[in-house]
């Protein structure tokens, strides 16, 4: 197995997150991938392979234009111009991450979107669906490294790996085509299974595991028959991010009926949470696709901070047995898992189960 890690993580660290009316530390830490790394110097179940120096060697534009494929020209504008833009609405602003504080409601209340405001902090406010996502002077560079990584897994799996994984953060899959979120910027998860698609891939599918739905992803591929999307996750009804991934989401217009929302109460434990997975796997096998794409999220473990179900850490040995036993080309991007502690064992678990069933 092939893991393509992203040197310059660390150079989106956010100092706090609002959360309840105050600022609290942040969740999404640079220790979470050390902690992966370290475990994978323990058991060694890949190969490892930095991307920051392919993107030194020219690989850069094949980035771009990557992004260009899943996200708005503006929004990659805005990403690329953001903390420049943070600065110079006040100096003093280079001591604080970017943080937004005001939105546009839907248009149905009233608000224009003809006539988009200069302000930046009212443009983080239009591009951005929560104030848990802190931006900084290296967040563009890390988020844009990262998805060198997703792409880099893309291409190793079209050459012939069966599984490869980007391990990078931030992490990406609540990040839609033209706003971030949920500590996302890029979505790496829908980049590689665009970068399958244009590489000649007729049918990729999306099987999203972290405890939180994946309404980036879903919402990219939701009027497209190509792309399959499911997520198994905490109920939108009391889980972030609320506003979407319920069951009726079936996708629309050519993209009806590709895809599926398994949403599970809060404290469900391993035994169901297998059994919907089962669905899940059946499901893709339904769509009979040429590829996989796992946003890989280890925030269902038991022991996460801000999440509600309760796998154990030998469980997710037996999610990547039952992913690697789906025989697909498999890219996986790691999403969220906030027990720093916990997530390097719960991660290489799920990489050691495939290595069970490759021999
Ligand atoms: N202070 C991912 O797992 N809000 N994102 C949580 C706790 C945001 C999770 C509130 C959770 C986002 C990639
Ligand atoms: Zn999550």
């Amino acid at each position: 197995m092939k893991i393509f890690h992203n040197p310059r993580h660390a150079e989106h660290t956010g100092r706090q997150e609002m959360f309840r009316g105050r600022l609290v530390d942040c969740h999404e830490v640079p220790d979470r991938l050390k902690f992966v790394l370290d475990e994978l110097q323990r058991r060694p179940v890949g190969t490892l392979h930095p991307v920051g120096a392919e993107l030194a060697l020219g690989v850069a534009a094949d980035v771009d234009a990557a992004m260009a494929r899943v996200h708005a020209p503006d929004y990659l504008a805005f990403l690329a111009n953001a903390w420049r833009d943070w600065v110079a609405l006040d100096p003093a602003n280079a001591e604080r991450d970017a943080l937004p504080s005001v939105w546009p409601l839907p248009s149905r209340h009233g608000f224009r979107t003809d006539a988009p405001p200069l302000n930046f902090a009212a443009r983080l406010g239009q591009y951005a669906f929560d104030s848990g996502t802190p931006l900084m002077a290296g967040s563009w560079a890390a988020a844009r490294a990262g998805a060198a990584c997703a792409l880099a897994a893309a291409q190793a799996v079209l050459a012939g790996e069966r599984v490869a994984m980007a391990l990078t953060r931030p992490p990406g899959h609540h990040a839609g085509p033209d706003y971030m979120g949920g500590y996302c910027f890029i979505n790496n998860a829908a980049l590689a299974a665009q970068a399958l698609r244009d590489d000649g891939l007729r049918r990729v599918a999306v099987l999203d595991v972290d405890y939180h739905h994946g309404n980036g992803t879903q919402t990219c591929f939701y009027e497209r028959a190509d792309v399959f999307t499911a997520s198994i996750h905490g109920d939108p009804r009391t889980e972030y991010p609320f506003f979407l991934g319920h069951a009726d989401e079936l996708g629309a217009g050519a993209g009806e009926g590709f895809n599926l929302n398994l949403p599970l109460p809060r404290g469900t434990g391993f035994e169901v949470w297998w059994a919907t997975l089962q669905t899940a796997l059946q499901a893709v096998r339904d769509f009979a696709p040429q590829a996989l794409v796992v946003p890989l999220g280890l925030d269902t473990f038991e022991g996460d901070p801000i999440s509600g179900f309760r796998l154990r850490s030998a469980d997710y040995v037996q999610l990547g047995q039952a992913l690697a036993q789906l025989g697909l080309p498999t890219v996986l991007t790691f999403e969220g898992g906030y027990a720093v502690a916990e997530v390097g064992v719960n991660t290489v678990n799920v990489l050691e189960g495939w290595r069970n069933i490759q021999g």
